[in-house]
């Protein structure tokens, strides 16, 4: 019986071998295990073994039924599509991958850039680390000229600096091309700045247009139309004397509230106004440095930060949410889904 039991054994493990589609399998479980299976009718002779012979026979039918049932039971698995599975409960929900999102800042300085582009202007980048004449002295800011100090920065041992604020990019492309030029350029800048309204890194979009004929009224009419598509059509701006060193008239500019609409709100400080960007005319100082002659073109400038647009538009009062990488925060303003 013993024989018979490993001849069972060898000519299963070929016959399973042998099976290329699932039906198969039950026509072979049947073969072997069924009723009138081959294993079924040696175990009908344990009745004629002796009675020392029998446990063992047993043992080994047993084990040999086990060994039959598990082979069956791994080639049904194998021609599942699931995944071999050993000790998962593939009946569980999977889980939950979360997707990122594009971030905030980058959201707005997108949105910012497409409503240039739309008014002619092209991009232009340059670098992060820069020297201090493209980022100082060819914008009319000399050494130990006061205005440096409301832009402090972060020097490294050979004389470079960390930009702050985009306008040295605006400097290399007027160094490099013809006129006309009608740029923006956005970008990362750097400030020894840390409070609720400053960051030590901050986004900014400044804009440039250098051409024969340019006047404030066309800074007027570029200016207005980036707000009123940024914030809505009816927002009125007024233009505040200012002083910058790179630009002379230069102005700062205030649109109505969006959140009380003027009346006055804890937001504007009751004024009903809320400062959103400086602009001014190229001063003829900074054309003296790039080469270009201030009695044949003139040309408009502004600049303004991307974080306080974001503040705005959002209503959001403190600068350093945006830098915390808090999930809670940011999933707020995801872009999941959009295409
Ligand atoms: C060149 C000549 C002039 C860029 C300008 C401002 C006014 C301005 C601030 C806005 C908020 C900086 O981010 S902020 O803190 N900027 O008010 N920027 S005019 O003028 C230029 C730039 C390049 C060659």
């Amino acid at each position: 019986m013993e024989k018979q039991l490993e001849d069972l054994k060898t000519a299963f493990c070929e016959d399973l071998d042998h099976i290329r589609k699932p039906e198969e399998i039950e026509l072979l479980r049947i073969q072997y295990l069924g009723r009138k299976g081959r294993l079924t009718s040696i175990l009908r002779q344990m009745g004629t073994l002796s009675a020392e012979e029998r446990p063992r026979m047993g043992a080994l039918s047993n084990t040999l039924k086990t060994f039959l049932e598990g082979s069956l039971e791994e080639k049904t698995r194998s021609f599942s599509t699931e995944a071999p599975v050993s000790g998962i409960d593939v009946t569980l929900p999977g889980r939950v991958l979360r997707r990122g999102s594009i971030h905030v800042i980058n959201q707005v300085m997108a949105e910012v850039e497409g409503i240039f582009h739309n008014l002619g202007f092209a991009t232009a980048t340059g670098p992060e680390v820069e020297d201090d004449y493209h980022n100082f002295e060819a914008l009319n800011l000399p050494e130990n000229h006061p205005a440096r100090d409301m832009q402090a920065t972060f020097y490294f041992p050979e004389g470079t600096l960390l930009r702050t604020h985009t306008s040295p990019v605006q400097i290399r492309v007027m160094e490099s091309t013809e006129l006309p030029v009608r740029i923006i350029s956005p970008g990362k800048v750097y400030r020894c700045d840390f409070d609720i309204s400053h960051s030590p890194m901050f986004h900014q979009v400044e804009g440039l247009w250098v051409e024969e004929g340019i006047s404030f009224a066309h800074l007027k009419g570029v200016l207005y139309e980036f707000i009123h598509t940024l914030f809505g059509p009816d927002i009125p701006l007024r233009f505040r004397a200012s002083f910058f060193p790179f630009t002379e008239p230069s102005a700062e500019v205030d649109m109505g509230c969006i959140i009380c609409k003027g009346k006055g709100c804890r937001v504007c400080g009751n004024s009903g106004w809320l400062e959103i960007l400086g602009c001014g005319m190229v001063d003829p100082e900074v054309y003296r440095f790039v080469g270009i002659d201030p009695e044949k073109v003139t040309g408009f400038a502004f600049g303004l930060g991307i974080e306080r647009v974001a503040m705005l538009k959002y209503g959001i009062d403190d600068i350093r949410l945006f830098f915390e990488n808090d999930l809670r925060f940011l999933s707020q303003f995801s872009t999941k889904g959009m295409p």
